[in-house]
């Protein structure tokens, strides 16, 4: 797969990584520490935990959401509710820092208009990973997702539009925002389980949020 390179602004890379995928590296380094102090906000309200599939595993991911929508799974399901189960009542609200930078990563990769109504902020730690998966729980696949990647890096798993079709790794470090569109929006995707390492922001943690127009 060809890698195209191209730099933008302010030490911004916009790297092409197959048709409707585009890296950001570093895009959101200088809002890093507002987006931390942010989420920490959010899971103050929304407390991560770890959510069952339908099939009854306990996902390593640790997660929780803001936004009108929150994608949530259980015995039931994957589905996204107004109303987080813990606490019985809305998910915090978006930051309004949250859904300017997705928007301005959108534009800049050829969405003009996005707005996101849902953020799901997932946790990882050391030896955390998240399997290959497709994220078709939204309305409208014609809307990108854009991710923020915060804290520790993890080794990004981009496979193809067949569960089977060997996936490229992709790093997504500190500051990384990708926006996912087009062809690459139902494409194949997981990350492989996060190595320990220390960050100043987040400690041994990585935070990654998806921005998300899932209504
Ligand atoms: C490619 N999260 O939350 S972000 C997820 O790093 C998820 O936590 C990963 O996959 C993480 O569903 C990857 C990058 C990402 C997000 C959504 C995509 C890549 C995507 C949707 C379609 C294609
Ligand atoms: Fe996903």
């Amino acid at each position: 797969m060809d890698l195209f390179e191209n730099e933008v602004d302010g030490g911004v890379h916009e790297q092409a990584i197959g048709a409707g995928a585009v890296v950001l590296r570093g895009f959101a380094a200088a809002d890093a520490a507002r987006l931390v102090a942010a989420v920490e906000a959010v899971i103050a309200r929304a407390p991560l935990r770890h959510m069952l599939t339908p099939g009854g595993q306990r996902m390593s991911v640790a997660m929780s959401n803001c936004g009108a929508l929150g994608w949530i799974s259980d015995r039931r399901g994957y589905r996204y509710d107004a109303v987080d189960p813990l606490s019985g009542r809305h998910w915090p609200a978006l930051p309004a820092l949250c859904t300017s930078l997705a928007a301005r990563a959108a534009r800049q990769a050829g969405y003009a208009g996005f707005a996101p109504d849902a953020c799901l902020v997932n946790r990882y730690e050391p030896g955390t990973r998240l399997s290959l998966h497709q994220d078709r729980n939204e309305r409208d696949f014609d809307a990108p997702i854009v991710s923020v990647s915060l804290g520790i890096a993890a080794v990004f798993l981009f496979g193809g539009t067949e569960r089977a079709d060997r996936p490229l790794r992709v790093p997504l470090r500190h500051g990384d925002v990708v926006v996912w569109g087009g062809p690459a929006r139902l494409r194949y995707h997981g990350v492989l389980p996060l190595a320990a390492a220390q960050h100043p922001l987040t400690g041994g943690y990585r935070y990654n949020l998806t921005l998300r127009k899932a209504g």
